[in-house]
Protein backbone atom coordinates (compact mmCIF):
# COMPACT_ATOMS: atom_id res chain seq x y z
CA UNK A 1 0.00 0.00 0.00
CA UNK A 2 1.03 3.74 -0.77
CA UNK A 3 1.94 6.33 1.67
CA UNK A 4 -1.49 8.27 -0.31
CA UNK A 5 -3.69 5.20 0.35
CA UNK A 6 -2.52 4.88 3.46
CA UNK A 7 -3.15 8.76 4.76
CA UNK A 8 -6.80 8.15 2.94
CA UNK A 9 -7.64 4.86 4.81
CA UNK A 10 -6.61 6.56 8.16
CA UNK A 11 -8.33 9.81 7.46
CA UNK A 12 -11.72 7.76 6.31
CA UNK A 13 -11.07 5.10 9.11
CA UNK A 14 -10.96 7.96 12.11
CA UNK A 15 -14.17 9.34 10.45
CA UNK A 16 -16.14 6.41 10.78
CA UNK A 17 -15.15 5.03 14.09
CA UNK A 18 -16.29 8.56 15.20
CA UNK A 19 -19.58 7.78 13.84
CA UNK A 20 -19.44 4.21 15.17
CA UNK A 21 -19.01 5.44 18.80
CA UNK A 22 -22.49 7.29 18.52
CA UNK A 23 -22.36 11.26 17.72
CA UNK A 24 -24.05 13.40 19.94
CA UNK A 25 -27.92 13.94 18.73
CA UNK A 26 -27.92 17.74 19.73
CA UNK A 27 -24.90 20.05 19.78
CA UNK A 28 -24.54 23.55 20.75
CA UNK A 29 -22.23 26.11 20.06
CA UNK A 30 -21.33 29.95 21.18
CA UNK A 31 -19.58 30.88 17.98
CA UNK A 32 -17.24 33.87 19.42
CA UNK A 33 -14.10 35.45 18.62
CA UNK A 34 -15.09 36.91 15.10
CA UNK A 35 -14.19 40.61 16.17
CA UNK A 36 -11.15 39.74 17.65
CA UNK A 37 -9.91 37.10 14.35
CA UNK A 38 -10.68 40.44 12.46
CA UNK A 39 -8.72 42.63 14.57
CA UNK A 40 -5.43 40.63 14.82
CA UNK A 41 -5.80 40.87 10.83
CA UNK A 42 -5.81 44.71 11.62
CA UNK A 43 -9.61 44.46 9.25
CA UNK A 44 -13.07 45.73 10.79
CA UNK A 45 -15.17 43.61 13.29
CA UNK A 46 -17.68 43.17 10.41
CA UNK A 47 -15.06 41.54 8.26
CA UNK A 48 -14.87 39.17 10.98
CA UNK A 49 -18.42 38.31 11.15
CA UNK A 50 -18.48 37.64 7.44
CA UNK A 51 -15.44 35.10 8.34
CA UNK A 52 -17.41 33.64 10.81
CA UNK A 53 -20.26 32.85 7.89
CA UNK A 54 -17.81 30.64 6.30
CA UNK A 55 -17.23 28.56 9.59
CA UNK A 56 -20.98 28.13 9.84
CA UNK A 57 -21.52 26.62 6.05
CA UNK A 58 -18.82 24.20 6.96
CA UNK A 59 -19.30 23.33 10.46
CA UNK A 60 -23.05 22.50 9.67
CA UNK A 61 -22.12 20.53 6.37
CA UNK A 62 -20.25 18.36 8.78
CA UNK A 63 -22.59 17.77 11.83
CA UNK A 64 -24.95 16.98 8.62
CA UNK A 65 -22.61 14.58 7.58
CA UNK A 66 -21.64 12.74 10.90
CA UNK A 67 -25.49 12.39 11.47
CA UNK A 68 -25.13 14.61 14.19
CA UNK A 69 -29.29 15.30 14.25
CA UNK A 70 -30.00 19.11 15.99
CA UNK A 71 -26.87 21.60 15.64
CA UNK A 72 -28.03 24.92 17.33
CA UNK A 73 -25.98 27.87 17.23
CA UNK A 74 -25.90 31.35 18.62
CA UNK A 75 -25.67 34.03 16.29
CA UNK A 76 -27.19 36.97 17.98
CA UNK A 77 -27.96 37.48 21.18
CA UNK A 78 -30.51 39.88 23.14
CA UNK A 79 -27.29 41.56 24.51
CA UNK A 80 -25.79 42.39 20.81
CA UNK A 81 -28.14 45.31 20.51
CA UNK A 82 -26.03 46.82 22.45
CA UNK A 83 -23.05 47.01 19.94
CA UNK A 84 -22.62 50.17 17.26
CA UNK A 85 -25.29 50.88 15.26
CA UNK A 86 -23.35 49.93 11.57
CA UNK A 87 -22.18 47.01 13.34
CA UNK A 88 -25.66 45.61 14.09
CA UNK A 89 -26.85 47.08 10.84
CA UNK A 90 -24.54 44.76 9.27
CA UNK A 91 -24.78 41.88 11.30
CA UNK A 92 -28.67 42.07 10.41
CA UNK A 93 -27.55 41.67 6.73
CA UNK A 94 -25.52 38.33 7.31
CA UNK A 95 -28.91 36.03 7.83
CA UNK A 96 -29.79 37.28 4.25
CA UNK A 97 -26.47 36.72 2.63
CA UNK A 98 -25.91 33.63 4.24
CA UNK A 99 -29.53 32.01 2.69
CA UNK A 100 -28.83 33.31 -0.66
CA UNK A 101 -25.72 31.33 -0.53
CA UNK A 102 -27.12 28.05 1.25
CA UNK A 103 -30.97 27.91 1.48
CA UNK A 104 -30.43 25.78 -1.96
CA UNK A 105 -28.26 23.43 -0.37
CA UNK A 106 -29.87 23.63 2.90
CA UNK A 107 -32.62 22.27 0.92
CA UNK A 108 -30.94 19.86 -1.20
CA UNK A 109 -29.56 18.01 2.10
CA UNK A 110 -32.91 18.05 3.53
CA UNK A 111 -32.07 20.39 6.44
CA UNK A 112 -35.14 21.92 8.22
CA UNK A 113 -34.67 25.64 9.92
CA UNK A 114 -35.59 27.13 12.33
CA UNK A 115 -35.36 30.13 14.12
CA UNK A 116 -34.87 30.48 18.36
CA UNK A 117 -35.71 34.07 19.36
CA UNK A 118 -37.91 37.21 18.93
CA UNK A 119 -38.19 37.38 15.24
CA UNK A 120 -40.66 40.00 15.42
CA UNK A 121 -37.93 42.71 16.89
CA UNK A 122 -35.86 42.12 13.87
CA UNK A 123 -35.67 44.36 10.91
CA UNK A 124 -38.20 43.25 8.30
CA UNK A 125 -35.96 42.44 5.41
CA UNK A 126 -34.22 40.22 8.19
CA UNK A 127 -37.10 38.87 9.36
CA UNK A 128 -38.98 38.13 6.09
CA UNK A 129 -35.98 36.57 4.40
CA UNK A 130 -35.00 34.47 8.00
CA UNK A 131 -39.56 33.31 7.90
CA UNK A 132 -39.11 32.72 4.12
CA UNK A 133 -36.44 29.85 4.53
CA UNK A 134 -38.07 28.51 7.79
CA UNK A 135 -41.03 27.98 5.92
CA UNK A 136 -39.41 26.76 2.19
CA UNK A 137 -37.58 23.98 4.45
CA UNK A 138 -40.84 23.36 7.75
CA UNK A 139 -41.07 19.55 5.88
CA UNK A 140 -37.54 18.85 5.72
CA UNK A 141 -36.59 15.69 7.54
CA UNK A 142 -32.97 15.46 8.15
CA UNK A 143 -31.17 17.52 10.35
CA UNK A 144 -32.40 20.60 12.49
CA UNK A 145 -30.07 23.52 11.89
CA UNK A 146 -31.65 25.83 14.81
CA UNK A 147 -30.16 29.24 14.39
CA UNK A 148 -30.42 31.51 17.70
CA UNK A 149 -31.12 35.15 16.65
CA UNK A 150 -32.25 37.65 18.96
CA UNK A 151 -32.31 35.03 22.05
CA UNK A 152 -31.51 35.71 25.02
CA UNK A 153 -32.03 32.79 28.03
CA UNK A 154 -33.36 34.63 30.80
CA UNK A 155 -35.40 36.34 28.80
CA UNK A 156 -37.09 33.13 27.20
CA UNK A 157 -37.30 31.90 31.36
CA UNK A 158 -38.89 35.06 32.25
CA UNK A 159 -41.59 34.68 29.30
CA UNK A 160 -42.52 30.94 30.51
CA UNK A 161 -42.72 32.18 34.09
CA UNK A 162 -45.18 34.74 33.29
CA UNK A 163 -46.76 32.11 31.28
CA UNK A 164 -46.90 29.86 33.86
CA UNK A 165 -48.26 32.58 36.12
CA UNK A 166 -50.74 33.57 34.14
CA UNK A 167 -52.00 29.63 33.67
CA UNK A 168 -52.34 29.08 37.20
CA UNK A 169 -54.59 32.31 37.30
CA UNK A 170 -56.81 31.61 34.89
CA UNK A 171 -57.55 27.87 36.71
CA UNK A 172 -55.81 25.79 34.19
CA UNK A 173 -52.51 25.13 35.99
CA UNK A 174 -52.40 24.34 39.28
CA UNK A 175 -49.28 24.83 41.75
CA UNK A 176 -48.77 21.07 41.97
CA UNK A 177 -48.85 21.14 38.09
CA UNK A 178 -45.46 23.44 37.80
CA UNK A 179 -42.81 20.69 37.09
CA UNK A 180 -39.85 20.66 34.62
CA UNK A 181 -42.36 19.57 31.84
CA UNK A 182 -44.46 22.84 32.56
CA UNK A 183 -41.43 24.68 31.98
CA UNK A 184 -40.16 23.05 28.93
CA UNK A 185 -43.01 23.32 26.87
CA UNK A 186 -43.04 27.19 27.16
CA UNK A 187 -39.76 27.23 26.30
CA UNK A 188 -38.65 28.09 22.90
CA UNK A 189 -36.87 25.09 22.61
CA UNK A 190 -40.06 22.80 23.49
CA UNK A 191 -40.20 19.95 21.99
CA UNK A 192 -36.48 19.60 21.16
CA UNK A 193 -34.01 17.49 23.86
CA UNK A 194 -31.30 19.37 25.70
CA UNK A 195 -27.85 19.74 24.03
CA UNK A 196 -25.42 16.85 24.61
CA UNK A 197 -22.47 19.01 23.58
CA UNK A 198 -22.12 22.87 23.75
CA UNK A 199 -19.01 23.98 22.30
CA UNK A 200 -18.17 27.19 22.65
CA UNK A 201 -14.71 29.32 20.68
CA UNK A 202 -12.37 31.99 21.37
CA UNK A 203 -11.28 30.90 24.99
CA UNK A 204 -14.40 32.79 27.16
CA UNK A 205 -15.39 30.32 29.58
CA UNK A 206 -18.88 31.37 30.10
CA UNK A 207 -22.05 30.17 29.19
CA UNK A 208 -23.00 33.74 28.52
CA UNK A 209 -26.91 33.63 28.32
CA UNK A 210 -27.33 30.40 26.06
CA UNK A 211 -29.64 27.86 27.01
CA UNK A 212 -28.97 27.90 31.09
CA UNK A 213 -31.83 25.76 31.60
CA UNK A 214 -31.61 23.84 28.93
CA UNK A 215 -27.98 23.41 29.49
CA UNK A 216 -28.47 21.92 33.21
CA UNK A 217 -26.69 18.33 32.25
CA UNK A 218 -24.95 19.20 28.93
CA UNK A 219 -21.08 18.22 28.51
CA UNK A 220 -18.86 21.51 27.84
CA UNK A 221 -16.03 21.81 25.34
CA UNK A 222 -14.21 24.78 25.10
CA UNK A 223 -11.16 26.13 22.70
CA UNK A 224 -9.22 28.84 22.12
CA UNK A 225 -9.83 28.05 18.34
CA UNK A 226 -11.59 31.75 17.27
CA UNK A 227 -15.17 30.99 15.37
CA UNK A 228 -13.48 31.79 12.09
CA UNK A 229 -10.52 29.75 12.55
CA UNK A 230 -12.68 26.79 13.62
CA UNK A 231 -12.84 23.89 11.21
CA UNK A 232 -14.76 20.47 10.65
CA UNK A 233 -11.11 18.88 12.16
CA UNK A 234 -11.92 20.82 15.27
CA UNK A 235 -15.40 20.02 15.83
CA UNK A 236 -14.68 16.10 14.83
CA UNK A 237 -12.22 16.87 18.09
CA UNK A 238 -14.53 17.96 20.59
CA UNK A 239 -17.41 15.14 19.18
CA UNK A 240 -14.51 13.04 20.21
CA UNK A 241 -13.33 14.61 23.70
CA UNK A 242 -17.46 14.11 24.17
CA UNK A 243 -17.54 10.18 23.27
CA UNK A 244 -14.41 10.09 25.89
CA UNK A 245 -16.68 11.28 28.92
CA UNK A 246 -19.01 9.41 30.62
CA UNK A 247 -22.24 11.30 31.22
CA UNK A 248 -24.62 10.61 34.73
CA UNK A 249 -26.90 12.66 34.61
CA UNK A 250 -26.09 13.15 38.29
CA UNK A 251 -26.99 9.68 38.89
CA UNK A 252 -23.73 6.69 39.41
CA UNK A 253 -22.30 4.75 36.88
C1 LIG B 1 -24.00 35.60 11.83
C2 LIG B 1 -21.73 34.66 11.40
C3 LIG B 1 -21.31 33.57 12.35
C4 LIG B 1 -20.56 34.04 13.53
C5 LIG B 1 -21.39 34.73 14.55
C6 LIG B 1 -21.81 36.17 14.30
C7 LIG B 1 -21.95 36.58 12.86
C8 LIG B 1 -25.26 32.88 9.98
C9 LIG B 1 -26.42 33.53 10.29
C10 LIG B 1 -27.78 33.12 9.95
C11 LIG B 1 -28.88 33.60 10.63
C12 LIG B 1 -30.16 33.19 10.32
C13 LIG B 1 -30.34 32.29 9.31
C14 LIG B 1 -29.28 31.78 8.61
C15 LIG B 1 -28.00 32.19 8.92
C16 LIG B 1 -26.04 34.66 11.02
C17 LIG B 1 -26.15 36.59 12.23
C18 LIG B 1 -24.78 36.60 12.39
C19 LIG B 1 -26.97 37.68 12.85
F1 LIG B 1 -31.58 31.89 9.00
N1 LIG B 1 -24.22 33.53 10.48
N2 LIG B 1 -24.67 34.63 11.13
N3 LIG B 1 -26.79 35.63 11.58
N4 LIG B 1 -22.62 35.61 11.99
Amino acid sequence: MNLKNFFVRKETGNLAELMEEGVPYHVAVIMDGNGRWAKKRGLPRIAGHRAGMESVKSITRAADEIGIRILTLYAFSTENWKRPVQEVDFLMRLPQEFLLMELDTLIKKNVRLQILGDVSALPSHTRESVLEAVDKTASNTGMLLNIALNYGSRAELLAAIKQIAADVRSGSLTIDQINEEAVNSRLLTRGIPDPDLLIRTSGELRLSNFLLWQCAYTELWFTDVLWPDFTKEHFYEAIRAYQKRGRRFGGLK
